[in-house]
């Protein structure tokens, strides 16, 4: 394997390309550092081959595929390379800097010439974020489903990239609304491009219940039949027409097909993070599951008959499940057991938000148990929103290493003890970083509480995630950053799509980009250079008058 020459070595003469011509390329999430050369571009021929070895072979294959059809080359994948092709190198010993620092899991150098490019990075995952850039500086037809005769030229460029936060993540709610298989897989297909880490699935809420739970596995005493959630809350979802939008979509994921999403995720080094919202939010499994009533539990009833019942509304923080009930404690390490088998991620996320109507006491007596039997049972590490941290206060020093508190809005205090009892933090800073909300007053579905008027990416980009947290956080303390996207108005994929782009573009590059080479006019420019490439790929999104869209 050739040794790179470092960034100080290549640049004897050190020569900073131009910004403007930096962000020409359209890359996005901007790298560390990026040269241009004044040189011949590198040209994808009929006769181009992927060459890679080892670790590298499923990035090049997965590559050489894509490629396939819109240029309608052979695209072979060797072991070794011959001039004129690109290679893909995957070495534990890569000796190669990202501006003097050590090389990290998931950076990556891309260097490309005349004579051939190459990709080298220390993991498969650094691998896959170069190929990530490599197709942003290819043509935008790369995203053709079909043969396009143009000239497949990539710029000679010195790439060298390392992302700041390891958790780049997104959300999709499908529990209000429900989203196909079809359409998860394109959405991390797109995020994926923008260098996303992690799929965190809101998986149920009061409106509906996405994911099949089996009874395998109940532990004595466990009388709950675990198939009536999707049987019965499968069935339902947002049901209130308050907004500019159809009724909300039902349906639910067998656990093959959930399975199906996890492994076409890993495939894009893409972390999915399960989550099942609980002790509120509870509704469609208190409807599903009468073990679950008792007098103390928080359902909806019907007016007439008192009977529990479904409610479609958008309402939240009404209901809840009964803390002082051995079933409830049955059914959070079930389900919880279950999701962590069929994702094999280092995470679960219990939810914990807006548990308003049992009050704060029964909250915390909840958390307070359930979360460390979670953790027992599960394995992994535990995440929750804001409030979750709460419960934070009665367990000891490193014993929430491996969790996660996930900022929406709330104290800070909280989030900063969590931390400085070993967990760490995800941003989602509610006004900066929530996709359903409108982009502006006019935009037809989307909600306004978190942010109104002006809601277009610029405020999604401007943020800093060591500072939005009231009291601030220390960067090692953070994870990362998440845009989620809530589905009381969103349906189906066009306008998940719509809602989510480009401001999810704002949020990866907040996550992945260093604070210091975080620009909103380089990033509205670079945007700009990457409509044609949605467009070609069929992706919807909103066309903010902010950009340059080519
Ligand atoms: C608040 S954010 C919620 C969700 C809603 C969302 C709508 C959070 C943890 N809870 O239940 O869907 O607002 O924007």
């Amino acid at each position: 394997v050739p040794l790179l020459p470092t960034a100080t070595e290549a640049t004897a003469t050190p020569q900073a390309t131009p910004a403007a011509e930096v962000d020409a390329l359209g890359l996005v999430p901007q790298p560390a550092s990026v040269e241009v050369a004044d040189a011949e571009p590198w040209r994808l021929t009929p006769t181009t081959r992927i060459a890679a070895a080892g670790e590298a072979r499923p990035v090049a294959q997965a590559l050489a595929e894509e490629l396939r059809t819109p240029t309608g080359f052979r695209l072979p994948v060797p072991a070794r390379p011959r001039p004129g092709d690109l290679q893909i190198v995957v070495d534990e010993d890569a000796a190669y800097t990202v501006e003097g620092e050590a090389p990290t899991e998931e950076s990556y150098v891309l260097d490309v010439t005349a004579d051939g490019a190459t990709i080298t990075a220390r993991t498969a995952h650094g691998a896959f974020n170069g190929v990530q850039t490599l197709r942003q500086l290819l043509p935008a037809w790369v995203g053709s489903d079909r043969p396009v005769a143009t000239s497949w030229t990539v710029p000679a460029v010195h790439i060298e990239d390392a992302p700041r936060f390891a958790y780049r993540g997104v959300m999709l709610d499908v529990a209000r609304s429900f989203q196909e298989v079809d359409t998860v897989k394109r959405y991390l297909d797109t995020l994926a491009s923008f260098k996303a880490s992690h799929l965190h699935l809101h998986l149920a809420d009061d409106q509906g219940w996405r994911i099949e739970i089996t009874n395998e596995g109940r532990v004595e005493g466990d009388t709950i039949d675990y198939t009536r959630l999707t049987e019965i809350s499968g069935d339902t979802a947002m049901n209130e027409r308050g907004y500019r939008s159809e009724l909300g979509r039902s349906g639910y994921y067998t656990q093959e097909e959930y399975r199906e999403i996890v492994e076409y995720a890993r495939e894009r080094h893409i972390t999915v993070v399960p989550e099942v919202d609980v002790p509120g939010h509870t509704n469609a499994a208190l409807h599903a599951i009468p073990q679950l009533n008792t007098e103390r539990s928080l359902p909806a009833r019907d007016p007439d008959t008192g009977v529990v019942d479904w409610n479609g509304t958008a309402a939240v923080g009404y209901s809840a499940l009964d803390e002082q009930h051995e079933p409830t404690y049955h059914f959070v390490n079930h389900v919880f057991g279950q999701l962590a088998d069929l994702t094999q991620g280092p995470l679960v996320h219990v939810g914990g938000d807006e548990s308003h109507d049992m009050g704060h006491e029964r909250y915390v007596d909840f958390v307070s148990r359930a979360v460390p039997e979670v953790r027992e049972t599960t394995g992994v590490g535990v995440m929750g929103w804001t409030e979750f941290a709460e419960a934070g206060l009665t367990q000891g020093e490193g014993y929430w290493e491996g969790s996660v508190v996930h900022y929406w809005v709330g104290s800070g205090d909280w989030v900063r003890d969590f931390v400085s009892k070993g967990g760490k933090a995800v941003v989602s800073d509610a006004g900066r970083s929530y996709l359903d909300m409108k982009y502006d007053p006019s935009t037809p579905i989307g909600l306004s509480w978190a942010c109104s008027g002006d809601c277009d990416y610029p405020r999604y980009y401007d943020w800093e995630p060591t500072t939005v947290v009231e009291g601030g956080l220390a960067e090692e303390d953070i994870l990362g950053v998440e845009a989620p996207m809530w589905s009381e108005t969103i349906r189906g994929e066009d306008q998940a799509m719509y809602m989510a782009l480009p401001r999810a573009a704002a949020i990866l590059e907040t996550g992945w980009s260093q604070a210091e080479d975080k620009d909103v006019d380089s990033f509205s420019t670079r945007l700009g250079a990457l409509g044609a490439h949605l467009t070609v790929a069929g992706t919807n999104y909103y066309e903010s008058r902010r950009a340059p869209w080519q």
